[in-house]
């Protein structure tokens, strides 16, 4: 699965900047995630999710700034307290009076962030970039005098001035930060953009590199993979990606784009399995259903619906599926109460409910199921009950009917849809015989042609 599995001394020079088998991550649902429209994490809910993310195995947790209110103080220092192994952060502005309340708090560091773009420095704090570095630079030293990480981050850094960027972050490596940051605040970037950024910025400082994409067009997962092979060591995520408007780079879809670059690593750092307990538990938290289409927890991630996709999931499932459920601890499941179904995925589900039938059977209930699709929507119900029906009509005398629950109408409907299925098949034979008697004997052929 990893393109990359050794790396070759002939390999691109790009793959040596290349972090995506040693990412880490910053998991800021208690932070950014308390921004998310819906979010009010009490004490007793911000410990229960620490210590799921903790166990989990994220490397940072980041948390609201004790400035913002005393009970953000309080909570803080509590989870600070709890011992996890995750290194715990706390989240402030660039000014002194911020940092003297969090290294306070026991924090393993502290993150601190200004607005560096010209909307940020005109319309919301109104410094210039002389005055940025100076704090950032007391800022530091002071956080550092502590013995504790820090680091600085530039808000909205794709829409700064990029001389004026790489002269503060050039700046803050001088003096010794451990991370600068890259945010994308507005979710602007475009993948090749924060390539192209974060590989600048490695050749401009020695120290980590923090990302953070918000996700506004979409494209939080993929920048942050972009700026891990650009030479990004860190990549903030939270869980289901709640955030400021619709969010950050969920730590699931990392998990899910990850596992497919380098599985061994992803699995041996992280507890996949909790991911889905960890995302229902911040769903009911924040009062919202996990998406449909949620890489890995979404209700139809693994479900396989057409007959051509669930015939050759049942053979192999690597045909359909780039991610094995199972390292997740989900299962796939193969949608067969549907007008697009095949008949081996109702072979399997005969097998699953413990029935016998020949293939020749199973073709014919699954032309029948088929036509009842056709008529309404069935469930799952529906279909495993004209399964079983259909099963009993085999071994007994009188034929009962498929579906009991059949309004007058949809049962005439069905048999008119039977009666043109079975025209169908047998038109289907007729062309299968014709063909049959023109077919060039081609397995013969190509026998031939290979031993010559
Ligand atoms: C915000 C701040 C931030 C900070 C990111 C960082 C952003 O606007 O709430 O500290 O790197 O998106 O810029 O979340
Ligand atoms: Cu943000």
């Amino acid at each position: 699965m990893n393109p990359h599995p050794t790396q070759s001394p002939y390999a691109p020079i790009q793959d040596y900047l290349s972090n995506v088998s040693r990412f880490k991550i910053i998991e800021s649902t208690l932070r950014e995630g308390e921004q998310f429209a819906n979010a009010f994490f009490d004490t007793e809910t911000k410990i229960k999710i620490a210590r799921a993310l903790d166990d989990f195995g994220v490397d940072y947790i980041e948390l609201t700034s004790p400035c913002a209110s005393e009970q953000s103080r309080l909570d803080c220092e509590a989870i600070c307290k709890l011992g996890l192994k995750a290194k715990i952060l706390t989240h402030v502005r660039c000014t002194m009076s911020d940092a003297r309340v969090a290294v306070e708090t026991g924090v393993d560091g502290v993150d601190v962030v200004i607005g560096t773009s010209s909307y940020l420095r005109e319309h919301s704090h109104g410094k210039d970039m002389t005055y940025i570095k100076n704090a950032a630079i007391e800022v530091i030293e002071f956080v550092k005098s502590k013995g504790l990480e820090i680091r600085f981050s530039s808000e909205d850094s794709f829409r700064s001035d990029l001389v004026d960027l790489l002269s503060i972050y050039s700046a803050v490596d001088k003096v010794g930060v451990n991370r600068v940051g890259i945010a994308d605040t507005v979710g602007c970037a475009s993948p090749r953009q924060v390539y192209d950024l974060v590989r600048t910025l490695r050749g401009v400082v020695s120290c980590d590199i923090e990302t953070h994409f918000h996700d506004d067009t979409g494209c939080s997962i993929a920048n942050a993979f972009c700026a891990l092979e650009a030479g990004a060591t860190h990549v903030d995520t939270s869980v289901i990606g709640i955030g400021e408007r619709n969010g950050i780079t969920p730590l699931g879809g990392l998990m899910a784009r990850m596992i497919v670059q380098d599985r061994d690593y992803v699995i041996n750092k992280y507890k996949l399995h909790k991911l889905k307990e960890i995302e229902d538990m911040v769903a009911e938290a924040v009062e919202i259903n996990v998406p449909f289409n949620n890489p890995i927890t979404g209700f139809c991630a693994f479900t396989h619906k057409a007959g051509i996709h669930a015939k050759a999931i049942l053979n192999n499932p690597s045909t359909y599926e780039i991610i094995n459920p199972a390292d997740f601890g989900m299962s796939r499941y193969v949608h067969f109460a549907s007008r697009l179904t095949g008949w081996n995925a109702i072979k399997s589900r005969v097998e699953q409910l413990g029935l016998e039938m020949t293939d020749d059977q199973v073709k014919l209930v699954t032309a029948k199921i088929k036509a009842l699709a056709d008529v309404r929507p069935i469930a799952i119900d529906d279909a495993d009950s004209i399964i079983r029906t259909f099963h009993l009509n085999l071994h007994s005398k009188d034929e009962k009917p498929l579906l009991p629950n059949m309004t007058a109408a949809e049962k005439k409907l069905f048999e008119k849809k039977e009666r043109e299925l079975i025209g169908v098949k047998e038109k289907r034979s007729l062309e299968e015989a014709v063909d049959k008697e023109a077919e060039v004997p081609i397995s013969k052929k190509t026998r031939t042609e290979t031993v010559s």
